[in-house]
């Protein structure tokens, strides 16, 4: 074993990287454990293609065979997909033991986070981060990628956290840590599978050229802190607040019931919820992500064109 950095630029990425062009970063976790097969490839596949339509390289960042990928082949997306929640959901602790036994693993927003931080890539779309999960104050669930937004500097662009935990305890969790949440084209924090949810961002941003600028001087600072870029769900594409609402309150309970812990609720939920939705939320999903990877595209984009 050598002590070089255990990551492989697919070659594209490496080009884009070093001629200073856009590159977006994508999880794995949402291919392996966030959707059903075939939805799943077909929607990493389309959110890549619309990574290059906005003029940036997409970079699928997942761990194989004693590496951090940036960048899949398709072959590889495809066994991703295909093997799914087989593939080790890794956060940030599981990734030493992942490399030193090269074994696959699927990387959540935190694991992606590390990964394209390694790359030099600023810039990261997902679906919706994790957070505190409703009743934490007795469970003390919070994701990893809180406190993983509060220490390595990518922004990231999602549909704000996913509806199934405590948005007003997320919100707060990132403000102890020093982590910005802004809004795109909105004042108001999103609620993954819907626009709204009460709470306020702490600045609203309609230029991305703004943002870009403010995510330059938080770099020039040397703040160790990420970004979290809440971009709502296109008014089209919303799930209708109750019926979502009413699948989540269920398919909690049965976590609970079942005694689920740890790693292993956020997937058995958004499982959950897409069936007593008959589909509904999956659709929802689907449509976030590709709208957050425009929006990435375009500030990774913003962030390269030195204005100043
Ligand atoms: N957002 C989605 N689908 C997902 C996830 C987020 O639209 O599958 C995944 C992400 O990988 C996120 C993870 O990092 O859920 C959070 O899991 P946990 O709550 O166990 O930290
Ligand atoms: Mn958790």
């Amino acid at each position: 074993m050598t002590d070089s950095l255990p990551l492989i630029l697919n070659p594209e990425v490496r080009d884009a990287l070093e001629s200073g062009s856009p590159v977006v970063a994508l999880e794995s976790t949402i291919v392996a454990h966030g959707m059903p097969w075939p939805q799943n490839l077909e929607t990493a596949q389309s959110v890549e293609q619309v990574i290059r339509k906005n003029g940036a390289v997409p970079a699928t960042i997942a761990i194989l065979d004693g590496h951090f990928m940036a960048g899949l082949s398709a072959d590889e997306l495809q066994q991703l997909a295909e093997n799914g929640s087989r593939v080790r959901k890794c956060s940030r602790r599981d990734i030493p033991f992942v490399l030193a036994r090269k074994e696959a693993g699927a990387t959540t927003v935190a694991a992606t986070m590390i990964g394209a931080a390694m790359a030099g890539i600023e810039v990261f779309a997902t679906g919706g981060i994790g957070g505190v999960h409703r009743g934490a104050t007795d469970t003390m669930d919070i994701s990893a990628d809180l406190q993983e937004l509060a220490s390595t500097p990518v922004a990231v662009v999602s549909a704000g956290a996913k509806s199934i935990l405590d948005l007003g305890l997320t919100l707060e969790y990132l403000e102890t840590q020093g982590v910005p949440v802004v809004g795109i084209g909105t004042d108001e924090f999103p609620a993954f599978f819907t626009r709204k949810s009460g709470f306020p961002v702490d600045f609203r941003i309609d230029d991305m050229d703004e943002l870009a600028a403010a995510w330059r001087y938080q770099r020039i600072l040397a703040f160790p802190a990420g970004m979290v870029i809440a971009n709502p769900i296109p008014e089209h594409a919303e799930a209708d607040y109750k019926v979502v609402e009413e699948a989540t309150s269920k398919a909690l309970k049965e976590a609970e019931t079942a005694g689920l812990r740890g790693k292993h609720i956020t997937p058995f939920l958004l499982a959950r919820i897409k069936e007593l939705t008959a589909g509904k939320s999956l659709d929802a999903n689907i449509e976030l992500v590709r709208n957050n990877a425009a929006v990435a595209a375009r500030l990774a984009a913003a962030i390269l064109n030195k204005v100043d």
